[in-house]
Order: structure tokens, then C-alpha cells, then sequence
């Protein structure tokens, strides 16, 4: 017989005690489930994400019309190298080698764009069929693998025919002229349609600072028109989309909204966040939502604010069914005392970054957008529709490509997202950015943020240990 100790027993009691108090307290969960496992709700939607210019090339195929992009790529001194999108991924070919990408990541949407000026090639007048055969084409084959199509009806290809661009509200009739056409179309086979994707990046930095096509720099007051012919595009977007699809079809839009983080996780900083998301977005995000600039954006523009026509107020409005967040990067707010009650932290210069300059990590920021956006406009439903990093991929000797600092990054920002899904704040859906590695605008074929390699010489794909990893997320409806 074992003889036990005293110390032996009084460990044992302590044991034994412990054990019926953790069983009595602790929620069951933490003993049903494999700890390390968390779970998404039943049906959320897995998804990948591209744009049109970044991966389609073809640029002149099948009656194609230049686009804002191909102007300012093939303009020196613009791109990284004075790279362009003329080839890309060549996706306008190999798009069924794509869906078989996502059919093997066991993807169950894919969000992509439709290039304006392949339906229209001078942006208005005149439809063009082989750009509506093309689409159909990737819609079919996209059904036949049982991966819903999310369509995006703008990602930052302007036909370079609009005069003006995005300066002229011509533009914004002609936007919702398209978007009716391409959902009368599509909404027999397409259930959800986003009208524009990140308009401070087709306005701001097209036309504030000249960082992306048409790549102008303008005084505030164009730059606030611009903006406001934008938020105007999408209000009549939506009204052209629920003219023309079918009944139940869902209307959204796909925005980077500044998200911010509340410095220590309380009642007071938490509130500054929601503040700082709020008037931070004024101009795009909060007047879509609220069908009104903020007091605070009206008096900080002061005679540079937009001039707005009867009515926009109300078509900017336009109620929506689902909202779409692009989550990158995080900002950090507290509360202070000044009249707008918070303030942006500056970043240590020792803050942590991926393999872009701008891509700051920290992954609950995912968690903050949606719940800040949650708690501020009680959208019914909200979907990731971007998420996702750079990284300096190498090909092995053994041709694997071990992505480690993508998973790394995708594995925290799924595990703070599951956070929210388990708080019960409307989140559908995620679509990672990207599917594969693509033309990343001004920084051309130089940053990689694919699931999958591309060799841009072979135009041969291969899947990235974060395709690997995504995959066992999708299989199991969980992050580990
Ligand atoms: C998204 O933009 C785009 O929708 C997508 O097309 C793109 O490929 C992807 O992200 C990765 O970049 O002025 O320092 O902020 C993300 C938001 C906003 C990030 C513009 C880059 C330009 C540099 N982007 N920003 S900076």
C-alpha cells in the first residue's frame, strides 16, 4: 500500500478541492470543447477577395476601355518600376484555375470586381456583350463549384473616358446607370452585390495626394466634392440595384474604415473609439450610414464642405443590407478632454509592422471594427470583406512556400474576429485578401498578399502554407 505523505494529501485535497470548484464555476464550454479550438457560428461564410485590375490583365481584350489605371500605371514614375496591370494574373484566361484555388481552399464565396469599362467602355452609352460573356462565364463556373459570387461593382477602375472623373457628378449618374445594367444582368445568378470599394482610396489618394490614378493633387474644397460626388455614386447605386435585381438580392459596400482601438479595454476609452470612428469617417463610412455629415466634419471644413443638391442627402442614405469591412490596421484612441472628446496616439516608431510600410499589426482590430461599428449603427448584417497581409514569400528549394508570418497574422486577427462572432455582433462572413498574390497598385508586383504564389513570369500558382492553413480553418468552421 502506497502510504501517502501528509504533504502528499494535502496536495491531493488541494487537488481534489480545486477540481469541484473549476467544475462548479467555470463555464462548461471550457471543458466540452478542445480548449484550443474556437468555433464560428453555423453558416458563416468563408470567402477570398480580388479586384479586376489587380488580377485580370487582358487590358484590351474583347472590347475593353482604358481605365484610370491603365493611364497612371503607364505613366513614368507612378508605380513601383512603372509596373502595370497588363497581364497580372491573367485571371481574364486562367479565371477556372482560380476557382479551382478556391474550390481546394473550400472557399464558399469569393468576392471579385467588374471592370466598368468592359461592360462600358467609355463609361456610359453602349453596352459591350463579350464583357457581360466573360463575367457570366466566372459566374458559372464559380456555381458549378458551389462558391457563391460576391460582386463588386467598383474597385478603383474608372473608365478613363468620364470626363473629369470622379471631379464631375456625371460620374455618379453614370456609376448607377452601370450598376443597374450589370445587376439586371447578374441578380438571376448573384446574390450580393457591393456597389464601391474604399472611397478614400478613389478620391483621396487620387485626387488629395496623388499616390493612386488619376493621381492629382487638389485644394480641400474640390477634394470634398470629390468625395461627396463618391458617397453620392453609391446612394444611387443602391437605388439602380433594388431598381433592377431580383427581390431578396443584398446591397452593401465593401469601406476601409479608419477602425480605432480603445487604448485600455474601458467604459471611457471605449466610448473615445466610438467617437473617433465616427467623426474619423465622416465623409464616407458615417454619412453612407447616418445620411448626414457630422456637425464636427461640416465645422472642420467650414467653406471647403461639399455643396450638396436636394436630395443626395437622402440617396446617400439609401438604407443598405449588410455592411463590408476592409480591416488592415489599427489606430489607437483615449479619451481626453478636448471638445471632441478624444485623441489619436501617435505610434511608437517601435510599433510592429508586415511586409508593407503602412500595414501596422494588431489584430484586435477586427474586433473593434465590428463591434464599433455594430454598437454605432446596428447594421443587420456586416461581413469582412478584406482582411489579410504582405509578406517577403520566398520559394524553397523544395518549391513550399512557408508563409509563417501571414498565418501568424491571420490566426490572431481570426481568433479576435471569433471574439466578436461569440459576443453576438452580426458578423456573416470573411473574405481574405487575396486569393493570390496580385498587381498591388503603386507598389506593383513588389508586395505579395496571396494565399497562393504567383510566378508572374509562368503565371504557375502554388499554394502558400497559408493556403494550408486556411484551409483546415474552413474545413473545421474554427481558429485554433
Ligand atoms: C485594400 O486597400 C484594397 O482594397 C486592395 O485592393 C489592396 O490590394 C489591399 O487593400 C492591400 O493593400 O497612404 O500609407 O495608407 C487597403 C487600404 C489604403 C492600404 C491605401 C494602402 C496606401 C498607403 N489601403 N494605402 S497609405
Amino acid at each position: 500500500m502506497k502510504t501517502i505523505t501528509r504533504r502528499g494529501f494535502v496536495k491531493t485535497a488541494a487537488a481534489t478541492t480545486a477540481a469541484t470548484w473549476a467544475s462548479a464555476v467555470l463555464p462548461r464550454m471550457a471543458f466540452a470543447q478542445t480548449p484550443t479550438l474556437l468555433q464560428f457560428p453555423a453558416g458563416f461564410l468563408w470567402g477570398c477577395a480580388t479586384a479586376a485590375y489587380q488580377i485580370e490583365g487582358a487590358v484590351s481584350e474583347d472590347g475593353r476601355g482604358p481605365s484610370v489605371w491603365d493611364t497612371f500605371s503607364h505613366t513614368p514614375g507612378k508605380t513601383f518600376e512603372g509596373q502595370t496591370g497588363d497581364v497580372a494574373d491573367d485571371s481574364y484566361h486562367l479565371y477556372k484555375e482560380d476557382v479551382k484555388l478556391l474550390k481546394s481552399v473550400g472557399a464558399g464565396g469569393y468576392r471579385f470586381s467588374i471592370s466598368w469599362s468592359r461592360i462600358f467602355p467609355n463609361g456610359t452609352g453602349q453596352p459591350n456583350q463579350k464583357g457581360i460573356d466573360h463575367y457570366r462565364r466566372v459566374v458559372e463556373e464559380l456555381l458549378k463549384n458551389d462558391i457563391a459570387p460576391y460582386i463588386t461593382l467598383f474597385h478603383w477602375d474608372l473608365p478613363q473616358a468620364l470626363p473629369g472623373g470622379w471631379q464631375s457628378r456625371d460620374t455618379s449618374k453614370a456609376f448607377a446607370d452601370y450598376a443597374g445594367y450589370v445587376t439586371r444582368q447578374f441578380s438571376d445568378q448573384v446574390g450580393h452585390f457591393f456597389t464601391t470599394n474604399e472611397f478614400g482610396c478613389f478620391t483621396d489618394l487620387g485626387y488629395k495626394n496623388g499616390q493612386f490614378a488619376p493621381g492629382l493633387r487638389l485644394p480641400d474644397a474640390q477634394v470634398n466634392q470629390i468625395r461627396h460626388n463618391a458617397v453620392l455614386a453609391h446612394g444611387l447605386a443602391v437605388q439602380a440595384i433594388r431598381a433592377n435585381a431580383r427581390t431578396g438580392t443584398q446591397v452593401g459596400l465593401a469601406e476601409d474604415a479608419k477602425a480605432f482601438v480603445p487604448v485600455i479595454e474601458s467604459h471611457e476609452h471605449i466610448e473615445a473609439a466610438q467617437r473617433a470612428t465616427r467623426e474619423e469617417n465622416a465623409q464616407f463610412l458615417t454619412v453612407v450610414l447616418e445620411g448626414k455629415y457630422t456637425d464636427g466634419y461640416l465645422q472642420r471644413e467650414g467653406a471647403n464642405a461639399p455643396k450638396v443638391e436636394a436630395g443626395d442627402m437622402k440617396i446617400i442614405g439609401s438604407p443598405l443590407d449588410f455592411v463590408g469591412l476592409n480591416v488592415y490596421t489599427p489606430r489607437y484612441v483615449r479619451r481626453d478632454a478636448s471638445p471632441s472628446g478624444y485623441v489619436i496616439e501617435e505610434r511608437p516608431t517601435s510599433f510592429p509592422r508586415m511586409a508593407s510600410d503602412w500595414l501596422y499589426l494588431g489584430p484586435e482590430v477586427i474586433y473593434w471594427a465590428v463591434r464599433n461599428a455594430s454598437e454605432i449603427w446596428k447594421p443587420r448584417a456586416l461581413y469582412i470583406t478584406e482582411n489579410g497581409t504582405s509578406a517577403d514569400d520566398v520559394v524553397g528549394a523544395d518549391g513550399r512556400v512557408e508563409d509563417t508570418d501571414r498565418v501568424m497574422y491571420l490566426r490572431n486577427h481570426l481568433t479576435h474576429l471569433h471574439r466578436a462572432a461569440s459576443e453576438g455582433y452580426p458578423i456573416k462572413g470573411y473574405f481574405l485578401w487575396s486569393l493570390l498574390d496580385n498587381f498591388e497598385w503603386a507598389d506593383g508586383y513588389s508586395k505579395r498578399f496571396g494565399i497562393h504564389y504567383v510566378d508572374f513570369k509562368t503565371q504557375t500558382r502554388t499554394p502558400k502554407l497559408s493556403a494550408d492553413w486556411y484551409r483546415d480553418v474552413i474545413a473545421r468552421n474554427a481558429v485554433e
